[in-house]
């Protein structure tokens, strides 16, 4: 094995007393607690959970702690439940947030599915508490997933990563920008699905808010992979450009994360990792990643963002897209040359 590979393997640490949240911490009847959104909240912990109940239907739950591992306070009731008689689009629930504080604006934005009697679409909603949300409405249209804005504006635009499937179910990141939150437009591919026998062929999908850093935007995205006995949802790692988000500067070849400890392979969709938040500890400079596990119980890992990093900047340069079609229209390989730098080199 080769010491990138190993370096893949070992950048994530689960948390030895997984999963954290369970369905029966809750403080009223339901069935499953998976995929949440993270952020910091007056120096404690906040989770914005998705939880489902008997209906089959998800909400979301925000659950506080101090130490973002334990002694997790759950709101008594339902946080964000649907409201399909005002927004019908959440007529089957609502899904999968991401949370990112926007300085700008003062307040959180909350990016989530709203499942629509069209498919699931792409909904946006701000927040100064956690306790009320003014709702924007979709902002993507069906079928589209996996959304979270970036921090702050690009050249005077938000900008939102999404995952909008494309006919033939092939489904890639996309990045949109908009002037006001409300209008989305310059729809521009960013990250592709690869294909054949890859981890991530043919579906990807952001996983948590984008961290700005030093080196670019640090992207951890799913990639689904199909088998005979189901889908396998793994995580691997790409970094864009600070300036142009468009700009793709590296991507891994390998996963970092995937479904290995039984509460990750069985569930009620067993094989899925599904991570929605991370909070960086900018003091020790440690991530900790929440993931949905089985989408049946929330789990936590954590890893150094420097450590992440380093292995990002020695992966090949560029999207990874290793398939590309020539002027006759033939299908040619593109071997990329793997140039591999010191992460410190490359800092002013
Ligand atoms: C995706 C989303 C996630 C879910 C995953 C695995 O399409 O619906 O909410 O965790 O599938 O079932």
């Amino acid at each position: 094995m080769t010491s990138l590979k190993r370096m893949a393997a070992h950048l994530f640490e689960r948390y030895p007393h997984n999963p954290i949240l369970q369905a029966r911490d809750w403080p009223y009847p339901v069935i499953s607690v998976f995929n949440a959104a993270a952020t910091t909240v007056d120096g404690e912990t906040l989770l914005l959970v998705r939880v489902e109940d008997r209906t089959g239907m998800s909400h979301l739950c925000a659950a506080r702690s101090k130490d973002g591992i334990q002694d997790w306070r759950i709101d008594p009731h339902p946080t964000m439940s649907a409201e399909p008689d005002e927004h019908p689009e959440e007529l089957w629930g609502i899904e999968d947030p991401r949370i990112v504080w926007l300085e700008e604006l003062q307040k959180w934005s909350v990016t989530y599915v709203a499942y629509s009697e069209g498919g699931p679409l792409v909904s946006l909603a701000l927040t100064e508490d956690f306790k009320t949300f003014k709702r924007l409405g979709p902002v993507m249209t069906p079928d589209d997933k996996d959304a979270s804005l970036l921090h702050r504006k690009i050249d005077g635009r938000w900008a939102m990563i999404h995952r909008p499937i494309s006919p033939g179910g092939q489904a890639h990141m996309w990045i949109s920008y908009s002037p006001d939150l409300k209008h989305w437009g310059d729809h521009k591919l960013l990250l592709t699905a690869r294909r054949g026998g890859w981890w991530d062929a043919n579906k990807i999908g952001l996983c948590p808010p984008p961290i700005e850093t030093k080196e670019g935007w640090l992207i951890l995205y799913h990639g689904v992979r199909n088998t005979a006995s189901g889908c396998l949802y793994r995580l691997g790692l790409a970094l864009l450009d600070r300036d142009d988000p468009c700009k793709i500067l590296r991507r891994s070849d390998d996963w970092v994360f995937g479904p290995y400890e039984l509460y990750e392979r069985a569930g009620d969709v067993h094989d899925v990792v599904f991570p929605c938040g991370w909070v960086l500890d900018e003091r020790t400079g440690r991530i900790r990643l929440y993931y949905g596990a089985a989408d049946t119980t929330l789990a936590l890992a954590t890893a150094d963002i420097n450590e992440i990093l380093d292995y990002l900047m020695q992966c090949p340069r560029g999207s990874g897209a290793e398939i590309q079609t020539d002027k006759e229209g033939r299908r040619q390989t593109i071997i990329r040359e793997t140039v591999i730098i010191k992460h410190a080199d490359l800092k002013e």
